[in-house]
This record gives C-alpha cells, structure tokens and sequence, in this order.
C-alpha cells in the first residue's frame, strides 16, 4: 500500500538554478531578432530548434514525450495509480516579435524543473504529472491566440476557419504545420482535442507581466480570474492618389479612417466606466505606403480586454459603430470588421488556490491572490480541467519587450511552489 510519499521538510527541496537559468539564456538563442530581444514564431526553423531543445530537456528528466498533430508537446511522469487522470502543468515558448526571454518559458522549463525537485526530493506521485508545452500561445503568426490549447479544448469552427488562413506571406496554415512535421489536414488537426476529465487539474507558472507583486514586495502571485481577451481586424479601403493632385475635399483618405478608429479605440476604453478596460492597437498598416501616395487600403488589428465579458461586449460593439460612422463620414469603404476571438474569462478552481496558498505558506512565501490582465493557456484548459496559476514578480511588470526580466530568486519561489502544488494535487 502507498502511503502519501510527501516532501515533508519543503524546506530542503532544492531547485537547480544554474541549469535553470542557463536553459533560460540557452532557449533564448533560439531567435529570429538579436539578444536581449527574443522573436519566434509559430512552426518558424527557430520554433522547431526551440522545440526540440525543450523536449531533449523533458527526455533528460525522464519524461515519456509525445506530440500531437498542433504540435503541443506532453512530457508524462507516471504516477503509482496511473490510471487516474493525471495533474498537468506548462506554458508556452513562442514569442512575440522583439519580445523577452521569459514570458512563457519560466512555465515550460520551470515545469520541467519542478519534476526535477520532486524526484531529487524522492517524491512518488500517485497521479501521473504531465509537462506540457503549448504550440504557440501568441497570435502572432496567424492571429490567432492560444491555438494550442483552443484545440485542446475542443474547436470544430477554429479547425475550419485554419482551413482558408494564411499567414503575413500568404502561406497557409496547412503548409506551414506540414513543414514542421505536424498536421496535414483538418482531421488530423480535430484529433488534438481532449475530453473533459483528460486532467484532474491544471496549474501553469508564468511571470505576471505587470507591476503589482514587484511594487509591493511579494513573492508569489495565485490567480484567481483570467481576463476576458478579445481581437478584432478592420480593413478600409478609399480611391487613394496623388499627394500632391488630389485636394483635400476630394479626399477619402483610408489612412486617415484607420488613425480615427484608433483614437476611438482608445476613447471607448477610457469611457467604459472601470480602469479594467483595455484597448490597443498594434498593427496599423497602410498601403500602398508610399510618402506621397494617398492610403488608399488601410489594416488595422484591435486588442480589447476586461475582467468583466459584458463591458468588454459592448466595448465591441462601440468600437464597431464607429468604424461604421468612419466610413459613412469619410466616404471610406469598410471592407471587413472582424471579430478573430471574443472569450470569456475564466476563474481558477478553489481547491487549486487553496493548495497555491499553502504551499506558498509553507515554503514561508509572501503572496495575494489577484486576476490576470494578460491571457494565458490556462484560459482553455479551464475549459476542460480545474485550473490555477501561479504569477511571480517581473522587473517593473515589463513583457512583450526585450527588457523583460525575472529574477532567479522569484524564479526558484514560483518553481518550488509549483512543485510542491503539483505534489499535493497529485496526491488528491
Ligand atoms: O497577450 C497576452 O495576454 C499574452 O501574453 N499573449
Ligand atoms: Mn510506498
Ligand atoms: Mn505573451
Ligand atoms: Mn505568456
């Protein structure tokens, strides 16, 4: 019979920093811009490089490592009951162009980690742990966030819609995902989705991409809530022409729509009644982009978010509205609006925040339960499995750019803390 084989002194769980943070610097080498910036791309030859030193890494800790036809990447520990469903754990390592080297990748190799604290310590799990590395967490290849686990969580129309998408460069998605050896066609890709119970519980580990736990000198974050994410893309078209020629009363300027649309962006934000609601807009692209060529297309990509979905919906439906009087106004065609993603938001399990807690508590960790502004995997997996997140502090709540950093102090926290929540929901 097996009794609970449990790290009692947590205190002597010993994390390996050195190869934690050398795999961190290593990992980020794999890389399309120069250090410090990081950008790689969903099934680009730095993801597939990035890929495999990931699972060399898993087989080194003596994970059974498979892949599914997405290319999301499971490291398996099997546990002593191995036919409970086990407790799962991961983040993603794709970046988003000029980003850093820790968005992501402290819950992929620090996962990896903690499977190495837990057998150092000579812990036995009852459930099987499993690692699991995510296919592109960043919409930035086919605009589409979080494709990894939106499959895995079950999405017949997203499998569709990859159908007739295509990148910046107009290759396909197809393409793309058979280059790097994953899936071929749309069956292959509706065989990566998971049935409800495939985990007992999920918990990712990733830096908090915000100010908060640095400013006020705490430890570990434990999420509660995942904000409400969603993206929009506007296309304007007008007749363009000479800068010089045409006066400006004859002008329909698609330029200038898309720079008016922003700034309404930015307005129903501000106006939405709660500093929760975000607006931003990051692609802004006009054509033919000639200095003394009126704009005669112009592309814009729309990120709003809110913890609350209702006020982010009408925020949607506001910024529609004036992309519509734009156009009337301006005598622009709006060619296309949009709506890639509107999801709701998703709230971690209790029993999870309560293992997060005391395990911060026993390993004598400040920490406070908060939300999470920027999405995350865990918000498909809490589609499927009981979820919980673990934040820790970031240098000034920088992400998506190239100063981002976390220190491997905050990094050793948020790993033993992992672990030893890992070690309780495996025993559960
Ligand atoms: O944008 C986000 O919230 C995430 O970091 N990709
Ligand atoms: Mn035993
Ligand atoms: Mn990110
Ligand atoms: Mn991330």
């Amino acid at each position: 019979i097996h009794e609970p084989h449990f790290p009692n002194s947590v205190s002597s769980m010993s994390v390996d920093i050195h190869s934690l943070q050398k795999q961190i610097d290593e990992l980020s080498t794999f890389s399309d811009t120069p250090a410090p910036s990081v950008t790689r791309i969903l099934y680009s030859e730095k993801d597939v490089l990035a890929r495999r030193y990931v699972k060399n890494l898993m087989r080194l800790s003596g994970l059974s490592v498979r892949e599914d036809f997405v290319g999301n990447i499971f490291g398996l520990w099997e546990g002593y009951e191995p036919e409970l469903a086990p407790v799962s754990t991961g983040s993603h390592i794709d970046a988003i162009p000029y980003s850093g080297k820790y968005d992501g990748v402290v819950g992929v190799l620090g996962a990896i980690e903690a499977i190495n604290v837990l057998k150092r310590f000579g812990f036995k799990p009852r459930r099987s742990l499993e690692v699991i590395m995510f296919t592109s967490e960043e919409p930035t290849r086919f605009g589409i966030s979080c494709l990894g686990s939106r499959l895995l969580a079950g999405d017949e129309a997203l499998v569709k819609s990859l159908d007739r998408t295509v990148d910046n460069q107009n290759v396909t998605f197809f393409h793309a995902a058979r280059s790097a050896d994953y899936a071929n066609d749309q069956e292959e890709l509706s065989s990566v989705f998971l049935k409800e119970g495939s985990y007992s519980a999920f918990v990712e580990l990733h830096i908090e991409q915000g100010p908060i736990l640095e400013e006020e000198g705490i430890s570990i974050g434990i999420v509660t809530a995942i904000a409400a994410p969603a993206s929009i893309k506007v296309d304007f078209e007008g007749n363009g022409g000479h800068a010089g020629a045409v006066l400006m009363p004859n002008r329909n300027d698609a330029g200038l729509a898309a720079a008016e649309l922003a700034l309404a962006v930015e307005k129903h934000a501000l106006e939405s009644g709660s500093i929760d609601t975000v607006g931003t807009v990051g692609i802004l692209n006009l054509h033919p982009g000639a200095i003394n060529s009126i704009p005669s297309k112009s592309h814009l990509e729309i990120d709003t978010r809110d913890i609350d979905e209702y006020r982010r919906n009408i925020v949607i439906e506001k910024i529609h509205q004036s992309a519509l009087n734009i156009s009337q106004k301006r005598g622009v065609k709006l060619l296309d609006f949009k709506i890639v993603n509107q999801d709701p938001p998703a709230l971690s399990e209790k029993s999870i925040v309560k293992a997060m807690e005391s395990a911060s508590q026993e390993l004598n960790l400040t920490h406070k339960k908060m939300i999470s502004r920027a999405y995350h995997d865990s918000l498909f997996m809490a589609r499927i499995s009981p979820m919980g997140m673990i934040f820790i502090p970031c240098y000034k709540g920088y992400s998506h750019k190239p100063e981002e950093f976390a220190s491997i102090e905050d990094i050793t926290n948020g790993v033993k803390v992992l672990a030893l929540t890992l070690a309780k929901l495996s025993l559960h």
